[in-house]
Order: C-alpha cells, then structure tokens, then sequence
C-alpha cells in the first residue's frame, strides 16, 4: 500500500469516522480516500477550532478525537487547543504534516519545527521519520493517547505520504490500568472503615473509566457526602441525596463545609490540582489534617499539589469496586454516626441551595451601582433560570470569564461526559467548538455553549462550520458589554482604571443571522427557559442558535485574589497609579 493508505486503514482500525480540520496540499493524498474509509472530514473556519472540536469529540464520547492540517501556519494555529486538551485528559490525535523531509531546514514554504513546539503539551510525539514506519508509528499515537489519556501528536514530513510501502495495521492496542497496588488498597480499606467523617471526591477519573455507579456505591456503603472536584460537575449525579456540588472557584459552599470536616477523603480519580481547591466564598475549606487517599491513573500526580497518606496508582472505577469489596461485612466506625451525619449533609445541601435562590445579583458596590439603572438581568436569575429549563441528558460546555465561572452553581448533571469546561488551562474561546465536537460526537444529545461576549470575538467563526455542517448547537452568550473577570480586576486592584474591558459589540443575534444561524435576543428573565428551549429543538434540524442573553455589568467573585497584588509605584510619573 501507500503511507497515505497505511494512516486511512489505521485511523479505520482505531474506529475513526470524523476527522476535523482545513483543507492543505500538505495531506491531500491522504484526505483524498477518507470517504472510500468511512470518514467524514468536517472543515473548519480556524484549526484552533478543529482542534477544540477533537477535544470535545474526545470528551464526549471516551473515544480519539482527530485533527489535520497543513503543515507550518495550520499547524501553529491548533497549539492553545492543544494545550487545552492537554489539561483536560483528552485522548486527541492531532495529525501534524511538516515540510519535506528533502527541505527541511532551508527555511522554505510553511516551514517550522513541529515537535518542539508542541513537547510539553502532548503526552505522545509520533515522528514518522521513515514512509514504511507510517501504519506502526500511526498506530502507536492512538494507541498513546488511550493510555496517556491525552494529546498525541503524529508528524509527518509531507512527502513521506508517497511511496510503495509494506506495512501490517496492527489492532488497536488498549491496557487495562487495573485497581492498583493491593497494598495501598488494603491500608485505603483500613482508613475508610475506621473514618467518622468520610468525604469522596468524585474527579475526572471517574468519569473517564465509566466509574459512576462504582462510586455510587461506595458513596453508599459508607454514606459519604460526594463532592465533585473543579469542573467535573459529572462525575456524580446531581440528584443524589450524597451529592453536595463542586469544590472550587465558584462551587458549592455545602460541599466546602462538608468536606472541611472530613477525617478521611478518598479522592477518587482526581489530580487534586492547585486551582480546584483554593479556598472561596472566604471559606478554607481543604481539611488539612484529615488522611487523604488518592487514587490517579497518572502515578506522577499522586501526592504532588496535596500531601496525601495513601497512593492508589489505578482505574478509579476498579479502585472504587476493589474498596467496595474490601469493605464488604466490614464494620465501618462511620456508621455508628449516620443520622447525624444524614442530618448535616442535608443542612448544608439545604442551606446553600436557599442562599443561591437568595442570591439574586451581587452585592458589591461596584455590582449596585452598575445594575441600578440597568434594565438587563442580573446574571444570577438567568443562570438560575437556565438551570430550571435544562434539558435532560444536555451537554454543556462553559468558557473562562466571570458569568461562565458563577455558571458552575447552577450546572448539576445526572450522568457522566456531560461537562465540558475549559479546565486549568482557561483559554478564552474554548467553549463554542468544544460544544460542536461534542455534538458531533453525540448527535442525540443537546449539546449548550456558555460563552461571555468577549470571548465570542474569539470562537464565533465557528458559526460558518455550523452553518455549513448543519451542526445543531445552542450557544448562550452572555452580553454584558466587558470582559468582565478581567474588568473586576480594575475594580478590586486598580482602583477602577478600566483599561481595554469595556465591549463595543453588534447585535450578536443579527450576527448569528448573517452567518446562516438563528439569533435571538433575550432581555427577560420569564423568556430565558422558552429560548432555551426553542433552540434545543432546533438542534434536531441542524439548525444553532445564538440565544443573546442581556445582562448587567455586575461581577461575582473573581478568578485570582490569590494571584494579584495592589500596585506600588516607585517612579514620579507613576504615582497616581495606585
Ligand atoms: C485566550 C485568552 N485570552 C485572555 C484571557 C484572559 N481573560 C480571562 S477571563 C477574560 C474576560 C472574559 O470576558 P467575557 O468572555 O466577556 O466573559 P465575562 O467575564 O464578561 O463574563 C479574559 C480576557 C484568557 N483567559 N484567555
Ligand atoms: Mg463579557
């Protein structure tokens, strides 16, 4: 065969039937047999957005999202989408052609080193460094990112898609991870039956290894409160009675309160990264004294952000049912204080749910003063309202600014990959093409983008793929005018000088409608669940819609108190600036 042939029938072989991406010379040998292949090839208006759409194609569906593009400027152009797959734990393949190998280094058409750039966000590099070796080392990309749990990257000099090859497609290759060091699990066993107060926390892991019901059970077992960590509002189901929310910025006060008195936490599935436990709502909350299990499929994480007392390097889901079995006839200490227990979690459930439906907008002055005069919604009731008219088995992306992070109150799923948040790397414009690939992935399922309007100037070109590709999503921009987190650092740091936050946009609903997409405009609370529910239907016909939601200027709690400091000038011409 041709190495053009030999990745087709790999990508075949690994179950590929959508690849994401912008037309290129560089790899239309290949391109050219991915019908006769079964695989559809979506093009994009950004490879920034074909990579995303790969990451929540991956996301959605537990199996390879794919990308391609030209060699040089294309390729540079997936590297934020990259980074954020990377953090994500999402197994994209990001196919990379290069400049011939007969060239390279002469500084001639698109030419640039692709593997540097991309060796620290990407957990596999693939280099086909010979045309024979293209099915192996194809073969081995995909097989990475399975076992890695994120990006790999095959590269391939363009030329080197020519030739007469022979070349064995090898079945994919998948390694269980297993439930860990029966040790480690026998002294997690031992922690958990004698803990009064145990704590799960639910991560990333467990939905990854398809673990919910393992978890439930344990949850059960020992009647533990669940928090789900930091954008993994899926990893347990809201409407659990041991469900308390998501720990982290903009989280569950119930869930912080819970967990703060824990004598035990088994952190299931979950790297326990720095962002996702800072302290909020002026509650620090990480119960430092408590003995902590952790359990990670990446044995480099375990005890690496928080000191933990048991290192499970495992499956979350066979972790979780490999505990349950040790647990099993055990006596558990925890038990003895059920009722009290019972009673606090649902005080605290029950508490933070009456202060969210309080809290109706913020209560800063900055916050009063710009929502006095305003005739918009108060970001808060229209979350709310969102929240109410949330379709079931709905797939919700969120992006990274202040109306996207108080989203995460009001984001409660019932199973597992139905959250897709920008995660720890917090790109602006991730949102929108992360909804598309899920939507792509899971046609069935309604699939919502929660985008601010500033981060709309970065992703909304992607509204000519959905126009194009008939991809049914449902985008809700929040207008407030600002980048607004950015913005609510002038206020709290920079005694208000704003600076380059301030939005002067069109009507984004007559924009939606100049792409070949619906657009509507929402001012009122009582019109938020009917528009949401209007263009959820829509998704049946191919059809996005931009719902434009008009809200004010307030600003919830911001990002990084943590990481800013008040100005000090030194230099005359400087001094006001304080
Ligand atoms: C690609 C990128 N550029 C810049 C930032 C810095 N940043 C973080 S939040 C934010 C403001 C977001 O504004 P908007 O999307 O309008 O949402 P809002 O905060 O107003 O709700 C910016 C610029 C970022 N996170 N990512
Ligand atoms: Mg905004």
């Amino acid at each position: 065969m041709t190495p053009s042939e030999a990745l087709v029938e790999t990508m075949a072989a690994n179950g590929v039937t959508e690849v994401f991406g912008i037309v290129g010379s560089a790899y239309m040998d290949a391109l050219d047999i991915f019908p006769a292949a079964g695989i559809r090839f979506i093009p994009v208006a950004h490879e920034q957005g074909a990579a995303h759409m790969a990451d929540g194609y991956a996301r959605a569906s537990g199996r390879h999202g794919v990308c391609i593009a030209q060699n040089g400027p294309g390729i540079t152009n997936f590297v934020t989408a990259i980074a954020a797959a990377y953090w994500a734990h999402s197994p994209v393949v990001f196919i990379t052609p290069e400049t011939g190998s007969a060239t390279m280094g002469l500084g001639g058409f698109q030419e640039t080193e692709q593997l540097p750039i991309f060796s620290k966000i990407t957990r596999f590099q693939g280099h086909v460094n010979n045309p024979k070796r293209m099915a192996e080392i194809a073969g081995r990309c995909f097989d990475r990112a399975m076992l890695e749990m994120g990006p790999a990257q095959l590269n391939i000099p363009r030329d080197y898609f020519y030739g007469d090859i022979q070349a064995v497609i090898s079945p994919p290759m998948r390694i269980g991870r297993g439930a860990g060091d029966a040790a480690a699990l026998d002294e997690a066993a031992a922690l958990l039956s004698s803990a009064k107060f145990p704590v799960i926390l639910a991560g990333g892991g467990v939905t990854m290894s398809e673990g919910t019901s393992e978890a439930v059970k344990l949850a059960e077992m020992l009647h533990a409160p669940v928090a789900n960590s930091y954008l993994h509002n899926d990893s347990f189901p809201a409407s659990h009675a041991l469900w308390c929310g998501p720990l982290g910025y903009q989280g569950s006060k119930a869930a912080m309160k819970l967990i703060s008195q824990a004598d035990v936490v088994l952190a299931l599935g979950t790297r326990l990264g720095p962002f996702g436990t800072l302290p909020q709502h002026g509650l620090d909350y990480w119960p430092a004294s408590a003995k902590i299990i952790q359990v990670d499929a990446d044995a480099k994480v375990l005890g690496l952000v928080k000191p933990i007392s048991v290192a499970i390097h495992g499956d979350a889901r066979a972790a979780a049912a490999a505990l349950i079995e040790r647990l099993k006839g055990r006596s558990l200490a925890c038990i003895a204080n059920l009722d009290e227990r019972n009673a606090k979690i649902s005080a605290e459930k029950a508490a933070w749910e009456k202060e969210l439906s309080d809290w109706t907008h913020e209560r800063d002055p900055f916050s009063l003063e710009v929502a006095k005069n305003s005739k918009h919604m108060h970001p808060r009731q229209m979350l709310r309202e969102l929240e109410k008219a949330m379709p079931r088995h709905a797939m919700v992306s969120t992006d990274i600014g202040n109306i996207c992070s108080v989203s995460n109150s009001y984001l409660r799923f019932e199973e597992p990959r139905s959250m897709f948040a920008a995660m720890s790397f917090g790109n602006c414009g991730y949102a929108f093409p992360v909804a598309c690939g899920a939507k792509i992935a899971a046609p069935d399922r309604p699939a919502i983008a929660y985008v601010g309007d500033g981060a709309w100037g970065i992703s909304l070109n992607e509204l000519l793929t959905c126009a194009r590709e008939k991809i049914g999503v449902t985008v809700i921009v929040f207008n407030n005018g600002q980048w607004g987190a950015e913005k609510k650092n002038h206020v709290d740091f920079y005694s208000r000088r704003f600076q380059a936050v301030n939005l002067d946009s069109p009507s984004w609903a007559k924009v939606a409608q100049a792409f070949g997409c619906e657009g509507v405009t929402v001012d009122k609370l009582s019109d938020v669940g009917p528009a949401l529910h209007s263009a959820v239907q829509a998704q049946a016909h191919g059809k996005c819609t931009v719902l434009e939601m008009m809200v004010t200027q307030e600003l919830g709690d911001p990002f990084r108190r943590d990481a800013l400091s008040k100005p000090v000038r030194y230099l005359e011409k400087y001094k006001a600036y304080t």
